[in-house]
């Protein structure tokens, strides 16, 4: 099937990949062969997409990376902008990759015991609107109440912007939350530097905790007002420094417009 010119995809592929049974594969890019399938052959689960869990609350069962021979490569999958479980995956490194995903960050998760979700915080770190408002929501009032014993710093900060801080996730099906800040665009002096610090330091934390699967919101590209384009090319590049350090980063985007700007910036970056 695979070495067909014109390739469709079918119905097994198509329901692993969350696609649609005979959706054209022919926009893209020629298969760089088997080196790429070896690799994501590392990967010990597959990550669950956001959202994908039937009506009675199940995980989908893992994608047999078989279904990827012959079609592999940097870029595995093209379902960009579809329904739940829609997504795109790229090689960050041989046992790694970095998927986008359109969707519910609360929903997201892989194995409940190696996986964090990140939060968008503010420097209370007390709960909020956005993706703030919807994390504290699905985890419970524990979550307020871990936070609230985490250490303030200065009267009134948690959680200084560019910084991160771990919680347990309580009611979410992931094991942990990061919580993160990052800058209000139009006040912070320099804000490509404290977005750069929001990823990089919740990505070093994950780490520090063993963490293997991770997923992130858009930091800062709601009420803090980042421009969608400069914040994919910083996400897409700190999470790119790791690569050696995670099965899986994940961004999950929210909206149509931002999964195109993070798509665009990773296919330009990777
Ligand atoms: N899943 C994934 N992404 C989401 C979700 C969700 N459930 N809900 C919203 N988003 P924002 P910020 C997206 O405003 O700009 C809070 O009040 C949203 O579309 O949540 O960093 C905090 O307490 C946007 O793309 O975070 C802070 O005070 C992205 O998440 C302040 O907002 C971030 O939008 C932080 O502002």
């Amino acid at each position: 099937m695979m070495g067909s010119a014109s390739l469709y995809l079918s119905t097994k592929v198509a329901r692993v990949l969350g696609a649609v049974p005979g959706r054209s594969l022919r926009s893209l890019p020629k298969p760089r062969g088997l080196e790429s399938y070896r690799s994501l052959r590392n990967l010990r689960t597959p990550p669950i997409a956001a959202g994908m869990e039937d009506e009675a609350g199940r995980k989908p069962a893992p994608p047999a990376l078989a279904a990827f021979a012959g079609v592999t490569r940097s870029r595995v999958s093209t379902s960009a902008g579809g329904g739940p479980g829609a997504g795109d995956w790229f090689e960050l490194s041989p046992s790694s990759v970095l998927k986008l995903q359109k969707g519910d960050i609360t929903k997201w998760f892989v194995d409940g015991s190696t996986d964090a979700i990140v939060n968008a915080a503010n420097e209370r770190m007390l709960g909020g609107g956005g993706v703030d408002g919807a994390i504290h929501r699905a985890a419970g009032p524990e979550l307020r109440e871990a936070c609230s014993k985490v250490p303030e710093v200065r009267p009134g900060v948690r959680c200084p912007t560019g910084e991160a801080r771990i919680t347990p996730a309580f009611q979410l099906p992931v094991s942990h939350v990061i919580h993160t800040v990052g800058p209000i665009y139009d006040v912070d002096k320099q804000p490509d530097v404290s977005l750069g610090n929001a990823y990089r330091n919740s990505l070093r934390l994950a780490k520090e905790n063993n963490i293997q699967y991770i997923a992130f919101p858009a930091i800062s590209c709601g009420v803090y007002g980042y421009p969608y384009k400069e914040a994919s090319r910083i996400a897409i590049s700190k999470a790119k420094e790791f690569s050696d350090d995670f099965k899986e980063v994940c961004f999950v985007l929210f909206s149509d417009d931002l999964y195109r700007v993070w798509l665009e910036s990773a296919l330009e970056l990777l």
